[in-house]
């Protein structure tokens, strides 16, 4: 992986190769842990992170359905967050802030163990590839059903819930397609192994809601929006599995991913992208790069602002 000079960990910028943690931490052995993917693009007016506030309340959100009290608030961690860009000077890249159990006690209510906090960047490329966005992806519907809520939380981004992504993606992968789709418990469409789904037909966007155990996607919401705005019709609704093969259009979003058609679902051809996902995809990238003026409230912009020479305000 690409790295970058320094970590934040606990309220500290560290060198990079220095952000450790002992082997007997507690999210090491257990999965404790809950964490963001957030992205930072290059603008016109500087460096900006998408959905920053929305990202970090999804994290809060996650630590609280696991009973965690993160000793930061999101402002905090946001304010970390920027300083920490500016001193790596990355403009463009992913940032992952993790909030874990650590070293202190074993066992499963190990309330005693602290809850270490750390924010990482470094540049990483579009996660299934610059070829995928442009030309769409072979996806494969996984034997692996997605969590279900009756047994963990699909509405956190929780550390241990991964090892069922990690599973259908290496299914995936080793019979060659490029990413997975889960199915849900009832057999309906739930998400990618790191991404959100969308069928288009007919002209109409229609994605899995919050019954279908899907994590409630930053950029699934920001697609909604966008498409909304640009006056196609979104529903949210179960999908069966046929419904993907039958699709005029399917894409996948997520921050890492960001919006990446699908070009193959099991071996069913679904030709090159359509229009739709490439009407919203270019819109989506113009709001990400700060050139579309309505969304430019969903961008954090870390350069703090001009200072202003005392003499000017006096003068003018
Ligand atoms: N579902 C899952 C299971 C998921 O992990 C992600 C993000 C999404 C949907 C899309 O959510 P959002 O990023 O808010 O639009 N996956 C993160 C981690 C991926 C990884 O491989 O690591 C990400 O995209 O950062």
């Amino acid at each position: 992986m690409d790295t970058a000079e320094l970590i934040w960990q606990n309220g500290e910028f560290v060198a990079w190769e220095d952000a450790k943690v002992h082997v007997l931490s507690h999210g090491l052995h257990y999965g404790t842990g809950v964490f963001e993917g957030i992205r930072c693009y290059e603008t016109e007016r500087g460096p900006a992170v998408f959905r920053h506030r929305e990202h970090l309340a999804r994290l809060e959100k996650s630590a609280g359905l696991y009973y965690f009290e993160l000793p930061y608030s999101a402002e905090e961690l946001r304010l970390a967050t920027n300083e920490l860009l500016r001193r790596i000077g990355l403009s463009s890249g992913y940032i992952r802030p993790l909030a874990f159990r650590g070293y202190g006690e074993m066992g499963l209510y190990a309330q005693s163990a602290p809850i270490d906090v750390i924010v990482a960047a470094w540049p990483w490329g579009s996660y299934l590839g610059e070829e995928g966005k442009e030309k769409g992806i072979r996806t494969k519907v996984s034997s692996w059903r997605t969590i279900s809520g009756d047994s963990l939380i699909p509405h956190a981004k929780a550390s241990g819930q991964y090892l069922n992504s990690i599973l259908a993606k290496t299914e995936a992968t080793k019979a060659g397609y490029e990413e997975a789709i889960l199915l849900d418990q009832q057999g309906h469409v739930s998400e990618g192994s790191g991404e959100n789904v969308f069928v288009v037909r007919d002209g109409v966007l229609i994605t899995p809601g919050h019954t279908s155990a899907i994590l409630d996607g930053i950029t699934r919401n920001s697609v909604v929006q966008i498409a909304t705005d640009l006056g196609y019709k979104v529903e949210e609704r179960a999908i069966a599995r046929a419904e993907l093969y039958l699709a005029d259009e399917v894409f996948l979003t997520g921050t890492a991913a960001e919006l990446v058609p699908v070009r193959e679902v099991d071996d069913h051809p679904l030709g090159e992208p359509g229009e739709v996902t490439r009407v919203i995809q270019a819109r989506f990238e113009d709001a990400l790069h700060g050139r579309a003026e309505e969304y430019l409230e969903w961008l954090d912009f870390i350069e703090a602002p001009a200072e202003v020479d005392a003499t000017d305000r006096v003068s003018s």
